[in-house]
């Protein structure tokens, strides 16, 4: 927006200076505090494993590139409750960029293996949600991401919906807005869409998701709406109750990389279902998925070099073809949607999906576990012992400055039609 007189910059100093509208949710839709229908348009952005939101130079070199690129919005997986965020949340709210949040720390997400959820958990969710309730800019948070990563992993699902359940109490008990709380999946075929609307199911409203999201590597190299499984991805959510988006993607395989799901998901086969994308990530790593770089690699042995020889500060360089062409993407507007005011969804919560064996193992009419209700104790959740041995996984761990997410991501391989997602934890 351009003023050319002064009397109209300074009206809109008054009016807008530090007043970015609040997202909420209505139906399957994102709105602003203005009216207006919010599409994410979004990058992964952690540069070092604890927290990417506590320097303010590196914020302020960062957000101005991400506003030239056409992003609205960053996903933050790990940050340091304690810490100050004042500054980095100001700067990109500056930039008209938001933030997803990711409420679980490496000591307190959810397992799919041995999965609980207890005060503990609760207790470190609640106190990063005390940290950023304030922020204009924040659009929400996960309650995890990529729990269940395992076609047999739908045990610890209800462990989810409870934490769910918790943090949307923890925000009305303090009177915080209604900061949207969701969940980021995995996608793994087996699961879907089962995980999506055992989270959107029930008629308590206080335990069920306030929108759900994907991440998907479902199109890669030259592909179409059709062949890519965004389809079906699109079939299976074209009655949800919440909005959904995509919390990742962009594949890098093959080579180059070009982005054209975006034009898809932003589109209008998929907009009036969809609420848009995160792409992953911002910083190149050692998992070549970035779009930007801080400098070449170096070697790791070398004095003061990081651990993986990636910077992971400096002036943001774009990663090319990479860059360039998401840019060429984001160049068009976004699609004006809906206005919140003529919206009236007519839009009921799926049924929750039975048990059924083999393939999705929970009983969704159970109640859900209570706070510190173990995966043995909750016996609803399980058929019989033999599926709760539970073999705790290496649980992951916090090294050095290495990717907080996956380093391998999940990789779509398309096999007679079908698409079979595979993630791992390394
Ligand atoms: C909750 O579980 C964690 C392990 O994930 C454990 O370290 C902690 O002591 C537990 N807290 C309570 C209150 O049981
Ligand atoms: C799921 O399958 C994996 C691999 O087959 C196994 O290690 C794990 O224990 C199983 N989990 C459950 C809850 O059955
Ligand atoms: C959409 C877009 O800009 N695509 C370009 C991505 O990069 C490759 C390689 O430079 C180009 O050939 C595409 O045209």
């Amino acid at each position: 927006m351009r003023c050319s007189s002064v009397l109209g910059a300074l009206w809109l100093t008054f009016t807008t200076a530090g007043a970015i509208p609040t997202i909420s949710t209505k139906g399957s839709k994102f709105f602003t505090s203005e009216g207006n229908q919010w599409f994410v348009r979004g990058v992964a952005y952690q540069l070092v494993p604890d927290d990417p939101l506590i320097d303010n130079d590196q914020c302020k070199l960062d957000a101005a590139l991400m506003e030239e690129l056409g992003a609205n919005a960053i996903r933050v997986y790990h940050v340091d409750p304690n810490a100050d965020h004042d500054d980095c949340m100001s700067t990109f709210a500056d930039a008209g960029i938001y933030l997803f949040l990711d409420l679980d720390t490496f000591d307190t997400q959810i397992e799919q293996n041995d999965a609980h959820w207890n005060r503990t958990q609760r207790d470190a969710f609640a106190k990063v949600m005390d940290a950023f309730y304030e922020y204009d800019n924040l659009a929400g948070f996960f309650v995890g991401n990529e729990v269940l990563t395992h076609p047999n992993g739908s045990v610890a699902a209800p462990f989810v919906k409870a934490a769910v359940r918790d943090m949307k109490a923890h925000r009305d008990e303090k009177n915080y807005r209604k900061i949207p709380i969701g969940y980021s999946a995995a996608d793994i075929s087996t699961l879907r869409p089962n995980l999506q609307n055992y989270l959107a199911c029930g008629s308590d409203r206080d335990e069920a998701i306030d929108f759900f999201a994907l991440n998907a590597y479902e199109w890669c190299g030259e592909t179409t709406f059709a062949e890519s499984g965004y389809v079906s991805l699109t079939n299976e959510i074209k009655n949800y109750p919440v909005p959904i988006f995509f919390s990742e993607t962009g594949c890098i395989v093959p080579r180059p990389r070009t982005f054209d799901d975006q034009p898809e998901i932003y589109g209008p086969r998929m907009n009036q279902y969809w609420s848009g994308s995160i792409v992953y990530e911002w910083i190149e790593e050692a998992n070549n998925y970035g779009i930007i770089s801080y400098g070449p690699k170096v070697d790791p042995a070398a004095t003061d070099a990081p651990p993986d020889g990636f910077t992971r500060s400096g002036t943001p360089t774009p990663v090319s073809p990479d860059f360039p062409n998401l840019s060429s993407h984001w160049a068009t507007p976004l699609p004006s949607g809906i206005r919140e005011n003529e919206y009236s969804p007519n839009l009921t919560p799926p049924p929750c999906p039975p048990r059924t064996s083999g393939v999705w193992n929970v009983d969704g009419s159970a109640a859900l576990p209570s706070l510190g209700q173990t995966f043995n104790s909750a016996a609803p959740t399980v058929t019989d012992d033999s599926t709760s041995d539970a073999a705790p996984s290496a649980t992951p761990t916090k090294t050095g400055a290495a990717s907080p997410a996956r380093e391998v991501k999940g990789v779509a391989v398309g096999l007679a039609g079908v698409f079979l997602g595979v993630a791992w934890w390394l």
